[in-house]
């Protein structure tokens, strides 16, 4: 992999800079080829930046620039790399890359630079997939898991376990070599306990509910018959007039889905239509999507009017709520029918009265939801799908070694299972990773990056 690759680092579109990144052996003759330093006696000094133009094969400017180049290996691919801040924009980046090309590089695949950085050795598989998550990080709670694994969280984690796993490995094997030396059954009995705590500590790592939170951001669905203000409890929870409020029974049709943060993590409000038996078709349509909502929600606002006695709607939904589920007694400063203690005598749900419309209650409403939408991801605690799935899977094969032994199979016979946890796990830093796993991993980048 030592020709040349080019791109535009930068996203496209109007800005104050873009800047093109080259990385190859071909870096430093070609930037010596497209960059005329403004200093007299301009010198190439690694990791410097310097200030002139790039130009032309006829030595015309192409762009006022900033080059620097760096040397092999204190570089992100660890090969030369040199970047070009030129003025942003589509023109000058694309000229000045156009140049790049004429001189030898080719252009970068998506993920290229850091697949570079990653086949030399700089970064292991899970801070390459940290990269990545960084930049597509949907709120800052997410960027932090992100930055903890690109620091080594998880890396450093899959090499303590695998250590451990390597190391009892090693004592199976003394006690296959040297029977007579070596006492299986406190071996056994050791390796049991070693992998019970082994499998505690990987499922404590795996929480796959936060995970997706972070990636996806949690998703708050607003449910209730018509006309009890969900649509003006998703405009006070948004402090904005997103959704049509009217005092039409059925005015929501569709379901409408506005990002907000909570506590720095993002989640995604639905409004949804009213729910009721209809014979309009297209209302019809809207209450199977409120009711296909509530279903994959990670909460659930149940609103309920509290000027007006139960409809068998409520009774249906405050039926149906579970541990998902925040009970909003809506319109509290109308003069009350429904009492909070009733509707609390009915389900173990959370009741809060609220009121849309003055706003009363409403900060204790967003106050709980971010309570119930927050992650704290522990130290190296894994946030990627693959890595979940990985992990799940070594853990699999660590209880089948557990079972083994514990039927009273020869050790050795376990430790085909250590050997699969083993494989699996390391599959995550990309140690044993095959080519197609790595072009996986690789296809969601960017370019540039
Ligand atoms: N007094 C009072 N009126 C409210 C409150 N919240 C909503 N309303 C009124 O109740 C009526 C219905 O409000 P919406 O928010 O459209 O109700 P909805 O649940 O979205 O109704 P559908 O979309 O038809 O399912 C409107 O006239 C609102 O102004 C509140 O807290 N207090
Ligand atoms: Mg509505």
């Amino acid at each position: 992999m030592s020709d040349t690759i080019a791109a535009i680092a930068t996203a496209r579109g109007a800005g104050g800079i873009a800047i093109v990144r080259i990385s190859g052996d071909g870096v430093e003759s070609i930037l010596r080829a497209m960059f005329r330093p403004a200093a007299a006696r301009g010198e190439f000094a690694s990791h410097r930046l310097m200030y002139g133009h790039a130009v032309d094969e006829v030595g015309e400017a192409i762009d006022e620039v900033m080059a620097v180049l760096m040397r092999a290996s204190s570089t992100y691919t660890r090969e030369d790399v040199a970047e070009l801040h030129c003025h942003g924009g589509e023109a000058c980046a694309s000229a000045v890359l156009q140049r790049a090309l004429a001189l030898g590089a080719r252009v970068a695949q998506p993920g290229e630079f850091t697949r570079r950085a990653f086949m030399n050795g700089r970064i292991d598989l899970a801070r390459a997939e940290a990269v990545m998550q960084l930049i597509g990080a949907g709120s800052q709670a997410a960027a932090r898991a992100s930055l903890r694994q690109l620091e080594g969280g998880v890396s450093g984690f899959v090499k303590k376990v695998s250590d451990q796993l390597t190391g009892m490995l090693a004592q199976i094997e003394a006690c296959t070599d040297f029977p007579d030396e070596v006492d299986e059954e406190a071996t056994a009995a050791g390796l049991t306990e070693g992998l019970q705590g082994l499998i505690r500590e990987i499922n404590a790592r795996c929480d796959a509910r936060g995970a997706r939170i972070l990636r996806e951001g949690a998703s708050i669905v607003l449910a209730g018959r018509p006309n009890v203000g969900k649509s003006s409890l998703m405009n006070a929870l948004l402090n904005q007039e997103r959704a049509i409020v009217t005092d039409i029974p059925g005015t929501t049709r569709d379901v409408l889905t506005e990002r907000l943060s909570l506590g720095g993590v993002a989640a995604e409000l639905s409004d949804t239509a009213g729910q009721r038996d209809t014979l309009d078709p297209v209302e019809r349509i809207g209450v199977d999507r409120a009711r296909r909502a509530v279903e994959t929600a990670d909460v659930t606002l149940i609103v309920l009017d509290a000027a007006e006695p139960l409809a068998p709607e409520d009774e249906q939904l405050i039926r149906e709520a579970d541990d998902r589920a925040i009970i909003c007694l809506n319109k509290s400063d109308l003069p009350g029918i429904l009492q909070k203690s009733d509707i609390e005598a009915m389900t173990a749900s959370m009741v809060l009265e609220i009121s849309a419309q003055t706003g009363a209650g409403v900060d204790e409403l967003v106050k709980e939801l971010t309570r119930r939408v927050a992650v704290a991801p522990m130290d190296g605690a894994l946030t990627a799908q693959r890595h979940i799935e990985l992990a799940a899977a070594s853990a699999k094969y660590l209880q089948s070694a557990i079972d083994t032994i514990e039927a009273g199979f020869p050790l050795d016979t376990a430790a085909i299972d250590l050997k699969e946890a083993l494989s699996a796990l390391t599959e995550i830093t990309g140690e044993n990773a095959t080519e197609a796993v790595i072009d996986r991993v690789f296809a969601d980048f960017c370019v540039g990056k």
